[in-house]
């Protein structure tokens, strides 16, 4: 059977005063508010995150995110798209794809190494869906642990096909908010590693990751 797999179409911008009243205006329902820590792991000379592959336990849960084919990400303007496998026999057979090794039973015979960890509060909003449309729209307000606020629109679609049409409903939806940046908006990671992993953040950055 194939992995389970989806792909996420998103949107970060940065918060500014009025969102919330926006959303509101435009239907959107505060669904709940959530607190997590996320641990990323990667080997001691970073060749996941080197190839943009991210590793994550978000509370007890493994999660997996990476392009969609080598060398493709952020095809349309500053929105990216990422494959999920949060499935953890998946999450541990791509990672020795990725890793060149020969696929083992558990993520801790992989010994890897946390690079970072903080704890997020989020508030998620959901948009109605537009007429027309198959997909839900979330809009995630995310403050971390280290004062950095950051803002997300983000369609999860199972097919190739309708990327295409995600990226447009991403893209009306930043502009209704009023938040549609022209470069890329910084998320959570990079603020992390700039502050905390000075160079591993260089490293991203050079391999054009970040
Ligand atoms: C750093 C990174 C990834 C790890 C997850 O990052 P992000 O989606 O920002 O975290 P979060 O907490 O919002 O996850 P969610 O709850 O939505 O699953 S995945 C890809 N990257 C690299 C990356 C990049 N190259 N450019 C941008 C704008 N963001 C992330």
């Amino acid at each position: 059977t194939q992995p389970s797999v989806s792909i996420e179409v998103e949107q970060k911008f940065v918060p500014n005063p009025q969102v919330e009243d926006k959303l509101h205006a435009m239907g959107a329902k505060l669904k709940k508010e959530l607190k997590f820590r996320d641990s990323y792991y990667d080997t001691v000379d970073c060749r996941l995150t080197l190839s943009d592959v991210w590793l994550r336990k978000r509370e007890d849960t493994w999660e997996l995110k990476y392009p969609p084919k080598r060398g493709t990400r952020g095809l349309k303007g500053s929105s990216t798209q990422y494959l999920e496998l949060s499935h953890e026999p998946d999450i541990i057979s791509r990672v020795c794809e990725e890793l060149n090794i020969p696929c083992t039973q558990s993520m801790d015979s992989l010994q890897l190494e946390e690079f970072a960890n903080f704890v997020t509060k989020r508030r998620r909003f959901e948009l109605p869906t537009k007429s027309g449309s198959k997909h839900k729209v979330v809009v995630d307000l995310d403050m971390a642990d280290f004062s950095f606020a950051v803002g997300e629109v983000e369609v999860l679609v199972d097919t190739e096909e309708e990327v295409e049409s995600a990226l447009q409903e991403v893209e009306d939806i930043c502009k209704q908010l009023g938040v549609l940046a022209s470069s890329p908006v910084p998320g959570k990671m990079s603020t992390f590693l700039k502050l905390n992993r000075p160079d591993h953040y260089r490293q991203l950055l050079e391999a054009h990751v970040l």
